[in-house]
Parts: structure tokens; sequence; C-alpha cells
């Protein structure tokens, strides 16, 4: 007998009207600047997946590789049976690597980009039997109610968020945003997360100007994707992708730059530009350990245990709630 997948999906999206509130709020600021969970339409996680196969682009690889290395000192930490709930799953390329040592009752993954969501988690479900999967598709940069399925009901939760995603934060929001996973989690709750670390600038400027010129892609699909969705008209040859570390904040910082004083229509509203203004797209934030666990006790969180790479690329910390 075949145990069938058990499996549900759980679509939490805010409809496009958001999209534009944001666009139209993000391009009237005296700095422009656009939120970066938007770069994740079809195309853009395409374009993401490609990024992280540039010979540029170490983080992923970093990360993959500290997850063969390291996952069964993790589930060890973790412990068994407990409930994970994942940030931010995308391919969920990483997430098997730690499933196939935790072994967990249920997987719920949360992610913005619904189509990658589904495929990802129901090829999860088809090979993990057994384990209860409840996909959700929402913004989590907002608090969100969790699906109420068995698998959650008194178990650990914890919470995975790898990818070094929380980069995308300022320093206050991260604080905030971890505020809420603790909250989430509750008592007894944990927290692993991966965390790009500092280093050499030559390196990180590498890693965002991949000479392929897939990062500059994915910056612009940002402006491809306000012109399909939102009917705009924004000429992508008169913008180029920035992107340079800011060494004192410790972030990357992705802009694209108007290359002419410019007018772009956005389904009726005018957004003007000047030679050289650029739109703020993305905040990469790197941490040292000591700076992480820093930010992590003052939202909550105890710093557990923490792992590295050879090359020191890359971080992943396992936090519990404060008692
Ligand atoms: C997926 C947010 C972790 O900040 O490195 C990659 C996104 N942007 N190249 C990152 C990204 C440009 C990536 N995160």
């Amino acid at each position: 007998m075949t145990r069938s997948a058990v499996f549900s999906f759980h679509d939490r999206l805010p409809d496009t009207g958001s999209f534009f509130d944001d666009v139209i709020a993000g391009l009237s600021l005296p700095r422009k600047a656009l939120p970066p969970k938007y770069f994740y339409d079809e195309r853009g996680c395409e374009l993401f997946e490609a990024i992280c196969g540039t010979p540029e682009y170490y983080p992923t690889r970093a990360e993959t590789v500290l997850m063969q290395e390291r996952a069964g000192a993790m589930a060890r930490r973790l412990g068994s049976r407990c409930a994970l709930i994942e940030y931010g799953s995308g391919s969920a390329r990483k997430t098997r690597i730690l499933l196939d040592a935790l072994a967990p009752v249920a997987y719920v993954p949360i992610d913005i980009a619904r189509e990658q969501l589904k495929s990802a988690a129901s090829e999860i479900a088809r090979d993990y039997p057994g384990l209860e999967v409840a996909a959700v598709c929402a913004d989590y940069s907002r608090p969100l109610a969790l699906p109420e399925i068995d698998g959650l009901d008194a178990r650990r939760k914890i919470v995975y968020f790898p990818g070094s995603t929380v980069g995308n934060l300022t320093p206050a929001e991260a604080a905030s945003f971890l505020g809420n996973v603790r909250n989430l989690v509750g008592p007894g709750g944990g927290l692993l997360i991966g965390v790009d670390l500092r280093k050499d600038a030559a390196l990180l400027n590498a890693a965002y100007n991949d000479r392929q010129g897939v990062t500059a892609e994915f910056n612009l699909n940002l402006l491809a994707r306000i012109n399909r969705e939102l009917g705009a008209d924004f000429d992508l040859a008169a913008f180029r992708h920035q992107a340079f570390y800011n060494e004192p904040p410790g972030r990357i910082e992705m802009h694209l730059l108007s290359l002419r004083r410019q007018r772009v229509r956005i389904s009726g509203r005018a957004i003007r530009f000047r030679a050289g203004e650029t739109i703020h797209t993305e905040n990469s934030y790197k941490y040292s350990v000591t700076g992480f666990q820093t930010l992590a006790r003052g939202a909550g969180f105890d710093p557990v245990k923490w792992w590295t790479d050879a090359k020191r690329l890359f971080a992943v910390h396992y936090l519990e709630v404060q008692r």
C-alpha cells in the first residue's frame, strides 16, 4: 500500500492592488526605493536560481556545503519530531538536506512566489511520505497566522530561515522581524537562520556584479514586472544595474540608475527621474557572528550554536527563545 502525500496549500497573498500602492509609494519618496520582495515573479525566481549558479555568487554554494557537512549536528540540536516552518523556501534545495537529517512531523514552507512554492512543496510532500506539508503563499514580512494542521499541535516549533534573506531588512527591521518569529514559535521554540558573513569588499562587489549580467537582469526585471503587471512604460535601456558594498553599515546596496532625465507612466500616474537618480531596490546586510548574536539577543533569542564553512564565508545560527 502506498501512503498518499499529506499536502495542503494556503493562499494568503494580497491582490495586485498592494503591489501598485507599494510601487507608487516607493517611487514618490525623495529617495526612490522599491521593496525587494517584488523581485520574485516567475521570471524573477528563474533569474535568482541563475544567480545562484554564477561563479561569483558564493552564498548559496557556501550555505549548501555547510548544510551537507553539518545537517546532522543541526538536527541533533533541533531535536526530533518538531514542526519545521520555513520562510522564503524558494526551490527548497537546502531544506531537503535538513529534512533528510531531521525528519520533522510537519513542514510549513512560506513564500511569496506562488508557482515555485506550489511545485517545490508538492514535490517534497511526494518525496517524504508521512510528512505533513502545508504550504502558505504569503508575505512573511508581516505577522501571519499558521494554518491549522495536526502536525503543528503541541509540537516544538522551529523556524528555518536560510539564504541570508534576513539581510534584506535593516538591523532595526530585522530585530522586529525576529521578535515576530519569537512570538510565532513561542516558549521552547527555535530559529535556524542562514546569515552571510562580513568579508572583503572585492568578493562582495563581485558577487552582486556577475560578469554574465544575470544580477543586472534580475534587478531590471523589477521594472519589466511593473510594465507587465501595472501597465507601465519603463524603458529598460534607460536604466542601469548598480550594486556596491557600503562598508560602514555593512551592506550591499542595489540600485537602478536612470541614465537620463525621463518620465515614466504607471497606469495614469507620472513619475519623473533626473539623470543619475536611482531607485534603491535592495539592501543585503552582512553580519559578523557576534553582530548577529547581539541582534538576536535583543529580539528575545539565546544564541545556542553556530556553524560556518571552511572559508568562513557564511554562517548558520541556531537560536532558542529566551526563558
Ligand atoms: C535572496 C535576498 C539573500 O541578498 O544576496 C542576490 C538576493 N540579490 N543577488 C541576496 C540577491 C542580488 C539575495 N537574497
